[in-house]
């Protein structure tokens, strides 16, 4: 019997937590923690636990697939590579797109956005950060002038306030959310902005429950309040910040009185949070999807980073404005360029230095214009302006806003290649599906949600027939007829990306065996970098942008009078694609729910566990209700991760003017009571 321990990243979420897969004779057994990584710190939530059951599943895709006449048929490698190449070649560059993915490694990342570019000639090229942090890249980079978190996740531990808002932290980023309550320990107070009832409501010195889509009007009063005390800190803004003026103009008019209106939160209640955020010696804000994913998403990601600045939080341990990144890597899909209109390290397409330097380094013309963003792919298949696509490690018919639309557009495809690890929704929509190795079988890096690059190892051999994604996108390339993919290793991509990028110029492997290295980490001497913007912005000076309140796209009226929002449970991971083939988390949550508060529940008839329809002007469907104080009255909840009862056939695909984010998290919908015949 040979038995061995093989450290490396749990594959859900930003918290980048480390644990060891359990290897006997060649066979995956299990997951231990790790006790000195910097973050988990020997613990684990119950995902990180089960995150071996995936891949070991009977479902696992072991060989490519074809279709014909409609039913999947296997076929060998050479074959599968051979039409897809064909295909991909028949189309010219402003027809075809991909999606990259934020499961994948920094390599695969950035070799998914050279394929885009290099060989397929187009700037579509995009991930699904555009449905969760499209807005704070831009918000923090229009601010700051870097779209990263400010600070890093130990660092919470010693804030004396944190202002956690639209972040369900013990659930999402439960490692991240041990601090906070380390934090809270030590006598730090915490403020919470959430709609709900959440886990850490119940520890908060003031929850401020406001209406679905008032962020900006509600931290509007929070500034108003402080400026009107006199609690701003002059200094700072004098000496490190710009756009005071227009800020404190458009600030003004939102009083407590009139934000009380907006947003439903007594003004006392406004009042006693936003002193308790200003006098704090160093406040924290922690943010995440309650903020970015509305139409507004990058109003409020600027209204955090106007409401820190304002106090001088940032530039200083345990303080900042602190987006908590989701995925495992979609931090690193950002760095790494899968977006249309950056290579990697946010180095832009636009700049012609920038452009030369790279066609000079892969050696080949590189394309002008701006690619398409995740939604703007699915309308332009749609309406036939996009005819093929390749998706790698996505599931955009259940994470999409509007699936009928999504399955319209894909369906529309001349030809669609997803590569994916199981036969999810989008890739039986296919016309070839290529099965990658799981994060277990390969080597690379993930970047977590504060920057921290660590390595990822093989543990076994991929499965049937399954290969690295790094190794797919190479010999497709090569098929392709071209240069410049002959890599024999992730960490020979690994030099490559340090040779371009220079916010990852230190990193090589040798350096990444032990906790990692935060980026900015330009040359092989630089140690990394813990915190962000001390003494100067990335941009220079920090910018204030006055910012009015706008409502969301879609409202409640009298035929759809709830407001619907979407997210998460601790127990599933997005489409549930991976942790819906875990026993023990089914078991825990085994299919859709809605939330909705007990007065609306009892108005409408209906019980705790039945079956009741949800309807918004996209869709209707059929989902348990569960009965609960979790949401106040008129507002719904419905995590997104089951197909069943999937929530994105009633989501709003309206988006962020600049950022592109869609409004996940208000919509109009109605909720009717299913009568027996
Ligand atoms: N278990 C689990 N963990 C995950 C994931 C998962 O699928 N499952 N996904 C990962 C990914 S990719 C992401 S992006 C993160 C997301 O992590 P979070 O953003 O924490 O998760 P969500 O449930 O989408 O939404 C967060 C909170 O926003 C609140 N909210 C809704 N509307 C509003 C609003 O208008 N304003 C404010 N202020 N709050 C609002 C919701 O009530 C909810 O508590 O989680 C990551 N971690
Ligand atoms: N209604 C609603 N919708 C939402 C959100 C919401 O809050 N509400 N949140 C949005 C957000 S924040 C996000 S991040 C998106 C997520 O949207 P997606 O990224 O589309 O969702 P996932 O289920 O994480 O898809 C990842 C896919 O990668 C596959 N995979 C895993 N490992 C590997 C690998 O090593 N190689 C390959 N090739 N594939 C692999 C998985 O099987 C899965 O199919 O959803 C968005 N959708
Ligand atoms: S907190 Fe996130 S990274 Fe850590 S074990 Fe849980 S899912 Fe994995
Ligand atoms: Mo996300």
């Amino acid at each position: 019997m040979e038995y061995k321990n093989v450290l490396t990243v749990c594959p859900y979420c930003g918290c980048g937590c480390n644990f060891y897969l359990q290897v006997l004779d060649g066979e995956l057994v299990g997951v231990l923690p790790c006790k000195s990584h910097v973050v988990s710190q020997g613990k684990l939530c119950i995902k990180g636990w089960n995150a071996s059951d995936f891949v070991v599943s009977k479902e696992r895709l072991t060989k490519p697939l074809m279709k014909k006449n409609g039913k999947f048929i296997e076929i060998s490698w050479d074959e599968a590579l051979d039409v897809v190449a064909k295909k991909l070649k028949q189309y010219s560059p402003d027809f075809v797109a991909t999606l990259s993915s934020a499961k994948c490694t920094n390599e695969e990342n950035y070799l998914m956005m050279k394929f885009a570019r290099a060989v397929l000639k187009t700037n579509s090229v995009d991930h699904c950060a555009r449905l969760c942090h499209a807005s704070t890249v831009v918000g923090l980079v229009k601010t700051f002038g870097s779209g990263a978190m400010t600070n890093s996740i130990g660092e919470l531990e010693d804030a004396n306030c944190i202002f956690v808002i639209g972040s369900n932290t013990t659930e999402q980023h439960p490692l991240i959310a041990r601090y906070i309550m380390r934090a809270k320990e030590k006598g730090a107070k915490l403020i919470v902005a959430d709609p709900r009832l959440i886990p850490l409501t119940q520890f908060a010195n003031y929850h401020l429950r406001h209406r679905p889509g008032t962020d900006v009007a509600l931290i509007n009063g929070l500034m108003n309040i402080i400026l009107s005390e006199g609690l701003e800190d002059k200094e700072f803004i004098k000496g490190r910040t710009e756009g005071f003026g227009e800020l404190k103009k458009v600030v003004e008019k939102y009083t407590p009185e009139y934000v009380e209106k907006i947003t439903s939160v007594p003004k006392e209640l406004l009042i006693k949070a936003a002193r308790m955020y200003a006098e704090a010696k160093s406040s924290s804000v922690v943010y995440s999807m309650g903020i970015t994913q509305h139409t507004t998403g990058v109003d409020n990601v600027v209204s955090c980073a106007n409401l820190a600045m304002l106090t001088g939080n940032v530039g200083k341990p345990s303080t900042g404005v602190n987006p908590l990144r989701g995925q495992v890597n979609v931090q690193g899909a950002c760095d790494l360029g899968a977006l249309p209109n950056v290579y990697s390290g946010y180095q832009s397409v636009a700049d012609e230095n920038i452009r030369a330097k790279f066609e000079k380094a892969w050696k080949t013309k590189l394309p002008q214009n701006l690619g398409l963003t995740v939604v703007e792919m699915i309308n332009e298949a749609a309406k036939g302006n996009l005819k093929a696509m390749y998706i790698m490690g996505e599931n955009p018919m259940l994470s999409d806003p509007d699936i009928n639309h999504v399955k319209k557009g894909l369906k529309n495809l001349g030809f669609l290649v997803v590569q994916d690890i199981f036969l999810t929704e989008t890739a039986q929509l296919a016309d070839v599906v290529l099965p990658g190795a799981s994060y277990a079988e390969k080597d690379g890096t993930f970047t977590a949600t504060d920057r921290r690059v660590q390595k990822i190892r093989k543990a076994i051999d991929p499965v049937g027939e399954s290969k690295p994604d790094w190794q797919i996108i190479c010999e497709l390339a090569q098929k392709m007829g071209s240069h410049g993919f002959e890599y024999s290793s992730p960490a020979e991509i690994m030099e490559e990306i340090a040779s371009v990028t220079p916010i990852y110029g230190g990193m090589v492997y040798e350096r990444l065996e032990d906790i990692g290295l935060q980026w900015p980490c330009p040359s092989k001497e630089h140690p990394g970098t813990p915190y962000l913007h001390k003494g100067k912005f990335s941009r220079g000076k920090g910018k204030f942008f006055g910012i009015e309140f706008k409502e969301a796209a879609e409202l409640p009226d009298d035929e759809y009078p709830f407001i619907l929002t979407t997210g998460r449970t601790i127990f599933h991971f997005h489409t549930g694609t991976m942790t819906r083939k875990s026993e023990a988390l089914n078991r825990e949550v085994p299919t859709g729910y809605v939330e909705i508060n007990f007065k609306d529940a009892k108005e409408l008839d209906i019980i705790d566990g039945e079956m009741i329809s949800v309807q918004s002007r996209r869709g209707k469907i059929e989902i348990k209700a569960r009965i609960t104080e979790r949401v106040p009255q008129k507002v719904i909840f419905i995590p997104f991760h089951f197909a069943e009862n999937a929530a994105n056939v009633l989501t709003n695909p309206a988006l962020d003017p600049v950022a592109k984010i869609p409004e996940y998290k208000v919509c109009a919908a109605k909720v009717e009571k299913i009568e027996k015949v």
